[in-house]
Parts: structure tokens; C-alpha cells; sequence
């Protein structure tokens, strides 16, 4: 009896092996795609921030989302594991959809690499949904999942529709089924480069995410050097800001203050780690690490920071309670020479400022900071040490993750900002903003409370006024005063009549400078111009 024969017209055993391919190899495949999506995403993520990496982004979303009862209830049962163990978890879970996606994909019909576009979506969505996430933060998840959907089409089509099948019979005796069975060479070949891109790829997001994972232990379990009672910031009095919903806090919280930093990645520095040279045009080179830092008198202060990119109304300034050094005694300590009229800063990532010696020096509670609002500072607000000059705009004085201080002058350096023509000096200006109502809230005829802010640093604020439509300008309410270098809230109540109506903000500057109407780009030395709001009154 002719054993082949049978084999061929039976139930399928020998060639029949060689036609399809068996459910392990489909299996592997899945699992092989979404090893490669993830792998790919969390590394790519790793490149710019690893919270944006599908894996953990889907995991902080599960530990967000969990009911504080189940959260409890975990960490009661699991002690500290409870974050390993979720992970852990997530890996089976994602393992198992792996094999059922390897199971489904048929070339014809493309079920898992369905499942693997599904599986990239969620984690694209959670990670741009994450508090500090962005839309951006999806790209890594997404382009992953590209290219595990690549790493399935490749893997299954080989299984399918490869060439003739290494071993099998010779074509004469089982054509035509023979020329599409598995390829078993290029399945090997695209098996074996897929593990190797998941080794990569995992050994480089791991990499990246280490240092940036040490950082944050690190500030985790960082205690901010005491601040003597003498040395605490003045109590804020009461009465700071108006009373009357969804007006500006005087504090802005870390998470909502403004960000503005050339970084494409947050540059991961630690407190052990860091130093910062003094040199340049001194008497005495000086090495300071954070020890010598901190085991100075530290200073809080309250003071407004503010961006020269900020557009009339905007939103790039905010008010933090900053802890830190006086930065005049540092450069006492190292004698700035004759001459001397710059101290170039440069950051870890290769920022440079270009602050005047002056402000630094004149008695202004320019700082070396290390804390914001009692927290070590957040690592996009550049931890671990950052400087804070009141009355300057952020690009001339207020350098994060800060390790370079060369002391120089204005006509041998330049920084980062002026070299692309922004003005030198940076004093910031006066400018008012109308906060609440919303922009275009829809408001009922009768008495509008009307608030905002304005600042004008180092000069104060002494007046602020409010004109309605062509009226005159009426003064608003002024907010007590906190310090010159902080911003000062204001309120105004307005007998709102029905129809549309434009409210205009003017502030008058401590040495009595009317804000100016005249409307100017933020490109070079700040936005100029009055704020205006339009409402619309009903009956
Ligand atoms: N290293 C570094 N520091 C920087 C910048 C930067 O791009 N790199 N930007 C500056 C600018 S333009 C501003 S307005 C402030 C903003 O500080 P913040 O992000 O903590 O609000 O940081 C300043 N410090
Ligand atoms: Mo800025």
C-alpha cells in the first residue's frame, strides 16, 4: 500500500503538515507583533519621556482609574508589589492577546492585526490622556503598533504563501499545494529579527528609562533644606485675591504652572550628581555640589515668573513660592572682576541665559532654587536647581537643571535667545490680564464681577482700570499688594447691560507708567498692548 497516498487523500498528516501551518508558529507570530509594538512604543517613548511609553501609560491609567477601594485593597494584599504585579499581569494579559491575534490573522483576513491596531489605540489614548501628556504622546504607541502590524503581515504571510517548503515532497508527487506551504526559512529569519528588534528596542527603552526612573526615586525621597523662620517667605495676607468664583489663585499649583523649555527631552539630572562651576571673569573658581548647596542659609520667597513669548492675555506666568540660595553670595564668594557685567548660565542640556550682573547683585531676591512651593523642584521646572530673577523674563535669567556659571560681559558672550535676535536685557513689562468671566461667557444683565491680574515686577502695581465699550476708564478694585515682584489681583463690578460689550484692562506701574495701548509682538522684548474681553449680555 502506498503509505503517501493515503496520507494525501486521508485525514492529513505529512503534507498536509507542510500546507498549513501549526497553531504554535501562528501563535509565536501574534506574540512576536505585539512584542515588537511595545517594545518599539516604549522606546521611542523612553526618547522624549517614558510616560508616554503604551505600557506604563496604560498602567498609571489602571492605578488612576482603579476605585480606592480595589486600590486598598491591592496594596493591602500586595504590600509595595502592587505596581509589579500589575504589570506582571498586564504582560499576561497582553501575551494572551498576542496568541489570539497570531490565531486569527489569516493573509486574507487581517483579524489580528485588527486586534494589534485596536491594542495601539488604547495605548496612544492613554498615554495622551495622562495629566502631563500631550496628542503628541501617542505618536510612539501608534508608530509601534505600524510596525507590529508590519512584524504580523510578515510573519503569518510567510507561514502561508511561502515558497516551496523545505522538506517537504518533491512537487511532482504533491503539486500544486506544495509551492504554498510555509516558508520555513523566511519565517525563522523574520522570527529571529523580530526578537532581536524586541531585544533592542527593550534594552534601549530600559536604558533611557533607568536614568529618568532615578531621578524621580530620587526626588521622591528628597528632603528640601529647612528654612529658618527668619527666612520664610512673608505670610500672604488675606483678601489676596477677590472674592468671587473662578478667579486666579495668587499661588499657581506646580502642576498648572506654564512650562516653557527648549527640552525635547527632560534632562535627567540628579541632586547627587549635579554641580555647578563658577568661572569665568572671578577671583576664585568655585565648585559647588549639593551638599555645599544646601548646607547654606536657605531663602523662600514669593515671586512671578514670567515668559517674553506671553501674548497680551496669556497664560505664561504664574507665581510659586520658590525655595533657595541667594544667588548674590554665591557670586560674592567667587569675586566677580572689574568689569564684569554678565553671568552666562548654561543648563545640562546646553541652554544658555545671559543675565546682567546688576539684577543679580542689587538686592533683589534673585535665586539659586531648589524647591517650588514646598516640593523639591518638579523635573520640568529643572530639577534639581534652577535659577529665579524677579523682573526678568525667564529666557534672560530663569535657567533650569542649571550647571554652568561662566561671569563675563554683554560685548564677548551671547545666549541662547539673544543669538536668535531677542533683546538682551529681558525687564519685563507691565501688562494687566482680564481673567473671569470666561472669554465669550454668556452673562445676565445686572451686576458682573469682573477679575484678573497684572504685574509689572520690580516697579509694583499701583492702579489698575477697566473701560467698558468707549466709556470712560473706571478703577478697578487693587487686591493687597503682596510684593513688588508678585503679580496683583484686581476686581471690578459691572452693571452689565443687555447686548454685546467689550471690556478693556489697563495697569499703572509703581513709578506711575500708564501700561501702554500700543500693540506690539512678543518678538523682541515682550507683548505690549491693553487686554480685551467681549461679553454678551442678555436681559
Ligand atoms: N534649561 C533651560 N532653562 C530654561 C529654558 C530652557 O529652554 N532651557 N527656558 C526659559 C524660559 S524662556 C522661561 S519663560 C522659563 C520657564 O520656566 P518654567 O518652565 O519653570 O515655567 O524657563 C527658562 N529656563
Ligand atoms: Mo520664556
Amino acid at each position: 500500500m502506498n503509505t503517501a497516498e493515503a496520507h494525501t487523500t486521508g485525514s492529513g498528516q505529512g503534507p498536509r503538515r507542510g500546507r498549513r501551518p501549526i497553531a504554535a508558529a501562528r501563535a509565536l507570530s501574534g506574540v512576536l507583533a505585539v512584542g515588537v509594538a511595545l517594545s518599539l512604543g516604549h522606546a521611542i517613548a523612553a526618547a522624549f519621556d517614558t510616560a508616554a511609553s503604551p505600557f506604563l501609560a496604560v498602567a498609571d491609567s489602571v492605578v488612576d482609574r482603579a476605585p480606592a477601594a480595589v486600590r486598598e485593597m491591592t496594596i493591602d494584599k500586595l504590600g509595595t508589589a502592587d505596581k509589579p504585579a500589575l504589570l506582571i499581569g498586564l504582560s499576561v494579559i497582553l501575551l494572551l492577546i498576542g496568541i489570539v491575534a497570531g490565531l486569527l490573522e489569516r493573509p486574507r483576513r487581517p483579524i489580528g492585526s485588527a486586534v494589534i491596531v485596536v491594542l495601539g489605540v488604547v495605548g496612544a489614548l492613554a498615554a495622551a490622556l495622562r495629566p502631563n501628556g500631550s496628542p503628541l504622546w501617542a505618536l510612539p504607541t501608534l508608530l509601534g503598533a505600524a510596525v507590529g502590524v508590519v512584524t504580523l503581515r510578515l510573519l503569518v504571510g510567510a507561514l502561508y504563501r511561502g515558497r516551496q517548503a523545505s522538506g517537504s515532497a518533491p512537487p511532482a508527487e504533491s503539486a500544486p499545494s506544495a509551492t504554498t506551504g510555509p516558508d520555513r526559512r523566511r519565517f525563522l529569519i523574520l522570527a529571529g529579527s523580530a526578537v532581536a528588534v524586541i531585544a533592542a528596542a527593550g534594552a534601549t527603552g530600559v536604558a533611557l528609562g533607568r536614568r529618568a526612573a532615578d531621578v524621580v526615586a530620587e526626588r521622591t525621597g528628597l528632603r528640601l533644606p529647612r528654612v529658618l523662620p527668619r527666612q520664610k517667605a512673608p505670610a500672604v495676607p488675606a483678601g489676596i485675591v477677590p472674592e468671587a468664583p473662578g478667579v486666579t489663585p495668587f499661588l499657581t499649583g506646580n502642576d498648572e504652572f506654564y512650562r516653557i523649555d527648549t527640552a525635547l527631552r527632560v534632562p535627567a539630572i540628579t541632586a547627587r550628581d549635579w554641580r555647578l562651576r563658577i568661572h569665568g571673569m572671578v577671583e576664585r573658581e568655585i565648585e559647588l555640589d549639593w551638599d555645599g548647596l544646601t548646607a547654606r542659609e536657605a531663602q523662600e520667597r514669593i515671586v512671578t515668573l514670567t515668559c517674553v513669548s506671553n501674548e497680551v492675555g496669556g497664560g505664561l506666568v504664574g507665581t510659586a513660592a520658590w525655595t533657595g540660595f541667594p544667588i548674590a553670595d554665591l557670586l560674592a564668594e567667587a569675586g566677580p572682576l572689574p568689569g564684569a557685567d554678565m553671568l552666562l548660565s548654561t543648563s545640562v542640556d546646553g541652554w544658555t541665559a545671559g543675565t546682567p550682573l546688576e539684577a543679580l547683585t542689587d538686592g533683589r531676591d534673585a535665586l539659586l532654587a531648589v524647591g517650588m512651593n514646598g516640593q523639591p523642584l518638579p523635573l520640568e521646572h529643572g530639577y534639581p536647581v534652577r535659577q529665579i530673577v524677579p523682573g526678568l523674563y525667564g529666557y534672560v535669567s530663569a535657567t533650569k537643571w542649571v550647571i554652568d556659571w561662566e561671569v563675563t560681559r554683554f560685548d564677548q558672550a551671547s545666549a541662547y535667545w539673544t543669538d536668535r535676535g531677542w533683546g538682551e536685557r529681558g525687564p519685563i513689562r507691565t501688562a494687566s490680564r482680564i481673567d473671569r468671566p470666561a472669554p465669550l461667557a454668556e452673562l445676565e444683565a445686572g451686576l458682573v464681577v469682573v477679575a484678573g491680574t497684572a504685574w509689572a515686577q520690580r516697579r509694583g502695581i499701583d492702579r489698575v482700570e477697566v473701560r467698558v465699550d468707549d466709556g470712560p476708564w473706571t478703577d478697578a478694585r487693587l487686591s493687597p499688594a503682596y510684593s513688588l515682584d508678585t503679580w496683583r489681583m484686581w476686581s471690578f463690578d459691572w452693571d452689565a447691560e443687555p447686548g454685546l460689550h467689550t471690556l478693556h484692562v489697563r495697569a499703572t506701574d509703581g513709578r506711575g507708567e500708564v501700561q501702554t495701548e500700543q500693540r506690539r509682538p512678543t518678538v523682541p522684548d515682550g507683548a505690549t498692548g491693553w487686554h480685551n474681553r467681549t461679553f454678551r449680555v442678555t436681559a
